[in-house]
């Protein structure tokens, strides 16, 4: 008997040999051996050893059951409950340099700590093993993923959100060219929770494709396969000239008009990404990462590379929300995090109807008035609370989802949470001015990272806390990928968020009629207003939509309100620009050419109509 099944045993053994991947064998043994759990099970694509995951994260108190059939709840520690940016570093080899935000450590240094946290970190639990696909099987966009971890729920999410891969592993014959992940959530206070935050790490190792994560258990930290592997993709993508993407993909479908036409679109963490995803009317390939590739016709291609959502719940309700709400409300395997639950039932923040006044929450028993150890009231539910589900569980699920060519792209919507500055909807004038309009998101910071909430921030195209490559690198990827696009995607920048003295502009469904008019734009159906920003809607075009998709009456003088171009807080914006990219030696060319070009008409414009707020009247 080799060392290896002694240490797991003979069926362990078995079950990973038949994958004849020596790469496979070496990491599960190195760190079976340096994290000792007491257990260990390696899962294959077999669903009783799949329900078995499910089974044991009841069993060892990670999941409780809801009353509803299927539906658990999951607590993240009381400090754990959104993406830790500041403990989440790239391990950099001397001579690689990364976006300047995003934070390193020495790799060798890293390495050393990051092992050292991990040793003895799984004693007396259960180490599971865990094979998946990131993408559609038998794809040429897909990667394979291997996860060691010792949490049963991270397990059991990620069999929620990703496809099982131990037969994908096999066709590897052998190859290193798959991701790892070793992830223990360490010590476990009396909740379940992991009690050493302080020693919280998460340390990416671009050359080596691996992640190491320590010490917690928020999605968004411990699931290798999310944003762990999402940096990881971002690094391989750059070397083989592919994009990987913060992005939903989604197909629209105009009413009465027999076709759909797909779209991307990324947004900032909690920004409306998920909502655009689920709008009523429309199906849903995915609404979180995607990986895009050039096909042989010259199209832009795009996979969903998980096949669930990880979705934030709070404001999810039947009117704004009513496709999630009743997702979220109908048995199905489906795991909420973080929110309050009495009596076996869930609920959340803007829900929709008035909570209960005590109950259990992330913060353990919970009453109306408890405070924390700041001092600071607990909310019922946490604002970054969320719900774990299957796509194709969804009625609206995309026919596309599993198919291993992807998508075509035919438009992409860039939005960020801005509420003075950006019109609700315009369209690039070409692929470049597109990449400008990405590039330059303004968002204010969301409950979805563990910062301060409300902060206005550049985040390129969504992928601020990912771009583990540097930014104009990054961005000179994407001219490079359009010049090589013989169908170019129409871009869009589009703005949920816009207020007037303190109060949105805009209902939440309203995105509706901002897609259907993008969409009907790339099939030349709408002529629009030359801007110095873009092309910006007519209200002819639009009150129509309005009448059709929502049954509303479009006001032209809530158009001239929404559609004026804010001259001002542009310049402004194009200032804070500057002082973000100033500095990036990599940038391309064409960025500051536009970003000049946009900068001149606008003032141009000011001087020409004597206004600081253009109204779209002033362009017809
Ligand atoms: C996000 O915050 O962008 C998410 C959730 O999609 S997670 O990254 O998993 O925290
Ligand atoms: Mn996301």
């Amino acid at each position: 008997m080799n060392s290896l099944s002694k240490l797991i045993g003979d069926e362990n053994y078995s079950k990973l040999e038949e994958l004849g991947n020596p790469h496979v064998m070496r990491i599960v043994e190195r760190y079976v051996r340096l994290c000792k759990p007491a257990e260990v099970s390696v899962i294959t694509d077999d669903p009783d050893e799949i329900a078995y995951v499910r089974e044991l994260a009841i069993r060892n108190g990670e999941e409780m059951r809801l009353r509803m059939e299927g539906h658990t709840v999951h607590y993240d520690g009381y400090y754990d409950q959104a993406r830790d940016k500041e403990n989440t570093r790239v391990l950099l080899p001397p001579g690689m340099r990364v976006s300047p935000w995003i934070k390193t450590i020495d790799r060798d240094e890293g390495l050393r700590e990051i092992h050292q946290l991990l040793d003895g970190a799984m004693r007396g639990k259960e180490m599971l093993v865990r094979f998946f696909c990131l993408g559609p099987r038998s794809s040429r966009f897909s990667i394979c993923a291997l996860q060691l971890t010792d949490s049963a729920y991270v397990a059991h999410s990620e069999d929620l959100l990703y496809r099982t891969g131990y037969e994908e592993f096999k066709r590897l014959r052998g190859s290193s060219a798959f991701f790892a992940f070793i992830h223990s959530a360490g010590e476990l206070d009396e909740r379940g929770c992991s009690k050493n935050i302080d020693k919280r790490r998460i340390y990416i190792d671009l050359i080596d494709g691996k992640v190491y994560s320590v010490n917690n258990q928020y999605a968004g930290n411990s699931l290798g396969l999310k944003k762990l592997a999402l940096r990881l993709a971002v690094y391989k993508s750059h070397q083989e000239g592919w994009l990987a993407e913060h992005m939903l993909i989604m197909g629209v479908h105009p009413p009465g008009k027999g076709r759909v036409t797909y779209f991307t679109g990324a947004f900032p963490s909690a920004c409306g990404k998920t909502s655009t995803a689920m709008l009523p009317g429309n199906t849903i390939v995915g609404d979180d990462i995607a990986y895009l590739r050039i096909d042989e016709e010259g199209n832009a291609r795009a996979v969903n590379i998980e096949c669930g959502i990880f979705g934030i719940i709070k404001d999810v309700n039947p009117v704004d929300d009513p496709v999630i709400y009743k997702a979220l409300t109908t048995p199905k395997e489906l795991i909420f995090s973080n929110v309050l639950v009495v009596d076996g039932v869930p609920y959340w923040l803007g829900m929709g109807r008035e909570l209960p006044k005590r109950g259990i929450n992330h913060s353990g028993e919970w009453w109306e008035g408890k405070l924390d150890e700041e001092g600071n009231p607990i909310p019922p539910a946490h604002p970054n609370a969320r719900y774990t589900l299957r796509l194709r569980d969804l009625e609206n699920v995309d026919p596309r989802l599993e198919d291993p060519e992807g998508v075509i792209v035919e438009g992409i919507l860039f939005g960020g949470r801005d509420s003075d500055t950006n019109v609700p909807i315009y369209e690039a004038f070409n692929w470049g001015h597109g990449v400008y309009v990405g590039a330059t998101i303004e968002s204010e910071t969301t409950p979805a990272a563990l910062e301060k909430v409300g902060v206005r921030e550049i985040n390129p195209m969504a992928m601020l806390d990912f771009l583990v490559i540097p930014v104009g690198k990054y961005l000179s990827d994407y001219i490079e990928f359009g010049r090589r696009l013989k169908r170019v995607p129409r871009v869009y920048a589009i703005n949920y968020f816009l207020k007037h003295e303190g109060r949105y502009l805009n209902d939440k469904l309203d995105k509706k009629v901002w897609i259907l008019w993008a969409e009907g734009r790339i099939h030349d159906e709408y002529d629009a207003l030359k801007t110095p920003v873009g092309y910006m809607p007519r209200y002819e075009d639009l009150n129509p939509l309005f009448r059709e998709a929502l049954n509303k009456d479009y006001r032209r003088e809530d158009y001239e309100l929404q559609f004026s171009l804010r001259i001002d807080r542009l310049l402004e914006r194009m200032r804070r620009i500057e002082a973000f990219y100033g500095s990036e030696p990599d940038m391309p060319e064409e960025f500051w050419k536009i970003h000049n070009q946009i900068k001149a008409d606008l003032k141009a414009l000011r001087e020409e109509s004597g206004r600081s707020m253009v109204p779209p009247s002033y362009f017809e």
